[in-house]
């Protein structure tokens, strides 16, 4: 006997076996039509700067957003800051850790309302928008 018929059912155990076994963040299916918004901390010169933005797919701050579903493309490089938005009544609360750097995918569901973005450890990163 050989051990040729195991070696594809063993890859794909370790397969299955790498991708549960993440930082716990579970992975995020982009939503397909759905506009794109660029959320960041930092600049890409300085990603501990103190700067925060939520920016439309022109690079344009967002200020005004028709209700609806978008994906947030989320920039987080440093350790000292990190984006938490919030708003529409609890329609919508979502972070990154404040330690945590990480690039990752939100797709949220806007309801009409007002909302907020800031850095928690530094609140006067911030910036607010609405939602109509
Ligand atoms: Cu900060």
């Amino acid at each position: 006997m050989t051990r040729g018929p195991l070696a594809p059912a063993l890859a794909l155990l370790l397969l299955v076996a790498a991708c549960g076994s993440g930082d716990g963040e579970p992975e995020v299916t982009r939503a397909e039509g759905a506009p794109t918004l660029r959320a960041t901390v930092g600049t890409e010169e300085s990603p501990d700067a103190f700067e925060i933005a939520l920016v439309d797919e022109d690079g344009e701050p967002v200020t005004e957003l028709a209700a609806g579903e978008y994906n947030i493309e989320v920039s987080d490089p440093t350790a000292v800051h990190n984006f938490h938005l919030s708003g529409g009544d609890g329609a919508v609360d979502e972070r990154t850790g404040p330690t945590e750097k990480v690039e990752t995918l939100w797709v949220v569901t806007f309801e009409p309302g007002g909302y907020r973005y800031l850095c928690d450890p530094h609140p006067s990163m911030n910036g607010r928008f609405t939602v109509t």
